[in-house]
């Protein structure tokens, strides 16, 4: 023990090194370099019925257009006012509402859009309009202009997953608005899963970036993938059926800064424990279930988000069959060589 007079020493050396704006290791090493992750995320679940009434109640308090976008923030509760799911991402509910344009825009940070209800809207990127339908997956790379529209009859909810965090922490932020509100809508819709994702390659075909060509992985096409494995059976204990998004190029992450998944869990089935260290959002597509993270328990039906912060264990219950939609920073801290899993060996 250290006593009172050499503490009084300490503290008196830091306050006078403080006014040069420096800092001593030895009090700060020990919440720097951790012997595990330690993290302000904390295990929350975000219900859908919750959600939808006040975000449809936005849609009659400002256009889309007012709004650039319409969203409610799924905030982390352990980092209020950071607007974060994680410590590296961001998630939020877009609304867009028949007849509606969200104007055309730019920026560094990329995008998931992972369709919840409606049907009649797109997402044009770059030139290809991809209409939505419950469970696509349609992505937004970095620095490609975008606008989303509603030319259905029926309000459009959308999880958005954005690296917002990862590009902030980078100092990396730029965006742009179009001159018009849309931009020039030119490729149809499937296009480029018809070019890159179904096996095939176009001829002499050189890859213009790091992120995947496909603009939309659909769910009629990754279900029926989820349904064939379960019928081969030998499930994963951790994760059932559970497939990644990948780029075809390269068959990385098709965003390099965040991974997407989708799972199914067979009625019944009662995961394994597991942990890793890319805190995970998940978005349930079909089915109830629960999942108990870290000492906490949360029941989710579909439609609901919930989240896994990094290196708690996890365990899913699945009272019918249930599909997971879910993304994390998997793909940076493999390219990083950090990322661990914890296959429950406890
Ligand atoms: O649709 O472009 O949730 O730029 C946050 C930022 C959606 C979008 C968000 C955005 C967008």
């Amino acid at each position: 023990m250290m006593d009172e007079a050499r503490k009084a020493e300490l503290k008196d050396y830091s306050d006078k090194i403080g006014k040069n704006n420096l800092v001593p290791l030895w009090d700060r090493l020990k919440t720097l370099v951790t012997p595990e992750p330690k993290s302000p995320c904390q295990a929350h679940l975000w219900q859908y019925e919750d959600i939808r009434p006040v975000l449809l109640e936005a849609g009659h308090l400002l256009t889309a257009k007012e709004a650039e976008r319409r969203v409610l923030i799924l905030e982390n509760p352990g980092m209020p006012g950071e607007s974060k799911i994680t410590t590296s991402l961001y998630a939020g509910i877009q609304l867009i509402m028949p007849g509606e344009i969200a104007p055309a825009h730019k920026h560094s940070q990329a995008a998931f859009r992972f369709i919840i209800e409606g049907s009649g809207a797109y997402t044009a990127v770059e030139g290809e309009k991809s209409y939505m339908r419950k469970g696509d997956l349609i992505l937004t790379p970095n620095g490609r202009w975008h606008d989303h529209g509603n030319e259905g009859d029926e309000p459009t909810f959308w999880l958005d997953g954005l690296d917002i965090p990862i590009v902030q922490f980078l100092d990396a932020s730029f965006m742009q608005h179009h001159s018009e509100e849309t931009h020039e809508h030119v490729i149809n819709d499937g296009d480029s899963l018809a070019r890159y994702g179904s096996g095939m390659m176009p001829m002499d075909f050189e890859p213009v970036s790091n992120t995947s060509p496909v603009m939309k992985y659909p769910y009629d096409r990754t279900r029926e993938n989820l349904i064939t494995m379960k019928e081969a059976g030998n499930p994963d204990p951790c994760h059932g059926y559970k497939l990644m998004y990948v780029n075809p190029v390269d068959g990385k992450s098709a965003i390099p800064t965040m991974g997407a998944f989708m799972q199914l869990l067979p009625k019944g089935f009662d995961s394994s424990a597991y942990r890793s260290t890319d805190a995970t959002v998940f978005s349930v597509v079909e089915g109830t279930g629960k999942s108990k993270i870290g000492d906490k328990t949360f029941n989710w039906g579909p439609n609901d988000t919930f989240v896994v912060p990094s290196w708690h264990y996890v365990q899913h219950f699945a009272n019918d069959e249930c599909v997971l939609f879910s993304y994390s920073d998997r793909s940076v801290q493999h390219a990083l060589g950090l990322w661990r899993q914890d296959r429950g060996n406890r």
